[in-house]
This record gives structure tokens, C-alpha cells and sequence, in this order.
């Protein structure tokens, strides 16, 4: 249970934060509600501030860091802000090769594919990343009683952009590593878990109050697989992040994970995160424990009318009431060619409750 309350300690208004209770299964005030890339392209004044600064760099810096992580947090009221960063960040800092390519995303130069290329990717060590804990040091300052969500890759998803060198569909050349060499595949995801365990708990150390940790493309795998090659790193990560805090609530997200739910919680989930293709009172049913959801609003419906959005958004609310703890969210991140008024109306939907 959550008997320290060290992130409490932190901010005293951060006790009656609705994200945090919800998390814990506790009756919040009203249902949270943040979204995945609520930072980012959709915001005018993102696109200002981020003007001929290349996406790597503007995650290294701090004061630019807490501009643009604070920008949805005054638009929309919501009840969380995310740490801008992206999951390949630590990758970077600790050496490898990457670039993210606007339009694109991560693009690796020299994709992995051989024991030895395991000595390109170093363990993290704080030291490398002190301009992060500056970052969430001077967003927990502003934020005050507004919880802030620090996140890390999960192993599976940063590999598939290491093997694939970059965004791919499929995910063949990672699966394929992972079946015809198990014990490199596994060296692969230890090194992962390590570093991406090492930039959640240098977040956490510095004060983010909740982790989400991203797995975004894990639902390429069928259950058994993902249970024997990938669960017990993800599970790692999640420890130490309990090991560091066991007050700080854990989210474990993926897309296309219906059929993983279960298996995503038991690696160490408070929160499971559910996309859209599965409504939350269905989630809860599989996911069968004592678990909160986050989720599940289709994004395209950013793009229908307000009757109908109103509607979608009346019926997730309705679903994830069946849950111990509902997190609202989109069931993926905010599309770059959303309205962020229809964003503003879905916070004061979430935020006027069901009836
Ligand atoms: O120039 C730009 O603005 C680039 C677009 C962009 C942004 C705004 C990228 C490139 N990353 C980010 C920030 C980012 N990335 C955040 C921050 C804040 C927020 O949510 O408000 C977060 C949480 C991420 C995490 C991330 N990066 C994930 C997991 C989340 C998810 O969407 O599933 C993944 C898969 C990435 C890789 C990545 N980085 C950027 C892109 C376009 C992608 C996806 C590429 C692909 O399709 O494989």
C-alpha cells in the first residue's frame, strides 16, 4: 500500500490530487482527465517556442522544458502534466546514435543487430541526464499541487527502434531478433531495462509524483511471447521504480494490448492503460484484480461534432466508473491536427462528471 506518502511530503496539496487518488483506487474529487501529447504540435503556442530548435536539443533544455510542459496545463486545466521528453532521450544520452526527423520520428544510424553492438548502448548514469532533475526540479516548483507524470520507454519499445533503425509497421526485424536469438534478445532488454529504470527514478527522485511507463507497440506480440520475452524487463523497471518510491502510482501503457492487459498489470501496473478498441468496463472484467484504468477516447472524435464528442465522452466516463480508479484519457496521443478547443470542451466534460 501507499502508507509512506512521500510524494505527499513533497507538495502538501498533492494528498488530494484526483490523478493520485484515482491511481491509489481512492474516491478522487472528480475524474482526472490528462492526454497523451498534450504537449506538442496541436498547441500554437508549442510551435512558437519550438521554432528552429531541433526536437532533441528543446528536451535538453530546461526552461524551454517547462514551457512547453506547463502550456496544456494552462490551456486545458487538466489534472496532470506530462514531462516533455521523448522515450528515446536516454538512448541518446548515454551515446547512441539517433536522431528524431521531423514528420518521422526516431531514426536510428546504426540499427542493432549483434552482440557487439550491446557496447554502443551504455548503462545510464545520473550524471548524464543532470539537466533532467533540473527540468522536473523547476516544473514541480511551478506545478505545486498539479501532479507531474514522469515516463520512460519500455524495453520492448525502444528496442523495436534500435533493430528496425526507426518507425516500422510490423516489427519484423525486432521479432525476429527476438526469436532466433533469445539470450542476445534478453542481453538487449536487460540494458534497456536499466536505463530506462535509471531516467524514471532520476525523474522521480527530482519529484514527478506518478510514471508512465510506454510500451507503446508491444501489441505486435501474441500473450505467450510477450509474457516470456518481455514481461520480466518491463516488470524491472516498474520494481525499481517501487524501490525508489513505493508511493508513486505506476502507469503501464500500450496500443493494441487487449489481449496483453492482464499480463500488463501483473508486471507491476497500478493504472493499466487501455486504447480505445477495448471500452474500459470490458478492461476491467480482463484485467480481473485491483486495478485503476486510463483511458480510452478514440482521438478521432477530436474531429466529430460536440454532440458527439459530448456523447463519447459521457459513455468512457460511464465504462471507466466500473473500474477501482478511472484516469481519463485518449486512448492514444492527441493527433498534431486536432482542435485544441475540442480538447478544452473534453476537460470540462470529464470534469462535469457523468449525468
Ligand atoms: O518536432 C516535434 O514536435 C516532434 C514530435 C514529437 C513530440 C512532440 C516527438 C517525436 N516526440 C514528442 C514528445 C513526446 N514523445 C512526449 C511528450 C509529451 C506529451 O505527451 O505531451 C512523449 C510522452 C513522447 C513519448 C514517445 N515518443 C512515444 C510513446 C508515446 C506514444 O505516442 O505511443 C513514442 C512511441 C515516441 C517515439 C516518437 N517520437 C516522436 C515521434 C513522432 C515518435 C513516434 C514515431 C513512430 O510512429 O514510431
Amino acid at each position: 500500500e501507499f502508507a509512506a506518502l512521500s510524494v505527499a511530503a513533497r507538495d502538501p496539496r498533492l494528498a488530494d490530487a484526483p490523478l493520485l487518488a484515482a491511481a491509489r483506487r481512492r474516491s478522487p474529487a472528480h475524474t482526472p482527465v490528462w492526454f497523451m501529447r498534450q504537449a506538442g504540435r496541436s498547441l500554437p503556442e508549442y510551435k512558437k517556442v519550438r521554432a528552429g530548435i531541433a526536437m532533441l536539443d528543446s528536451c535538453r533544455r530546461p526552461e524551454l522544458v517547462t514551457e512547453i510542459t506547463l502550456q496544456p496545463v494552462r490551456r486545458y486545466g487538466v489534472d496532470a502534466a506530462i514531462f516533455f521528453s521523448d522515450i528515446v532521450v536516454p538512448l541518446k544520452a548515454v551515446g547512441v546514435d539517433l536522431d528524431i526527423r521531423p514528420g518521422v520520428g526516431p531514426v536510428i544510424a546504426e540499427p542493432f543487430r549483434t552482440h557487439a553492438d550491446l557496447d554502443r548502448i551504455p548503462e545510464l548514469e545520473p550524471g548524464m541526464i543532470e539537466d533532467i532533475a533540473t527540468s522536473v526540479g523547476l516544473l514541480t516548483a511551478e506545478l505545486g499541487g498539479t501532479p507531474l507524470i514522469g515516463f520512460a520507454g519500455a524495453p520492448f519499445t525502444l528496442a523495436s527502434y534500435l533493430v528496425e533503425g526507426g518507425p516500422s509497421r510490423d516489427l519484423t526485424k525486432t521479432k525476429a531478433l527476438m526469436y532466433t536469438d533469445p539470450q542476445l534478445w534478453r542481453a538487449l532488454l536487460d540494458r534497456l531495462a536499466q536505463i530506462s529504470a535509471g531516467f524514471l527514478r532520476v525523474q522521480v527522485a527530482a519529484g514527478a509524483s506518478a510514471v508512465q511507463l510506454f510500451d507503446s507497440w508491444v501489441g505486435a506480440l501474441p500473450l505467450a511471447d510477450y509474457r516470456t520475452h518481455v514481461q520480466p524487463s518491463s516488470a524491472a523497471v516498474l520494481q525499481a521504480v517501487r524501490d525508489l518510491d513505493p508511493s508513486v502510482p505506476r502507469i503501464h501503457f500500450g496500443v493494441q494490448t487487449g489481449e496483453l492487459l492482464p499480463a500488463m498489470g501483473e508486471a507491476g501496473a497500478d493504472v493499466v492503460g487501455v486504447d480505445f478498441r477495448v471500452p474500459l468496463d470490458v478492461a476491467t472484467e480482463r484485467l480481473g484484480g485491483d486495478y485503476a484504468v486510463q483511458g480510452n477516447l478514440d482521438p478521432a472524435t477530436l474531429f466529430a461534432s460536440r454532440e458527439v464528442l459530448g456523447e463519447r465522452v459521457r459513455q468512457t466516463l460511464e465504462a471507466g466508473s466500473k473500474a477501482p480508479g478511472h484516469i481519463f484519457n485518449l486512448g492514444h496521443g492527441v493527433p498534431p491536427e486536432a482542435d485544441p478547443d475540442q480538447l478544452k470542451f473534453v476537460v470540462d466534460t470529464v470534469h462535469a462528471g457523468k449525468s
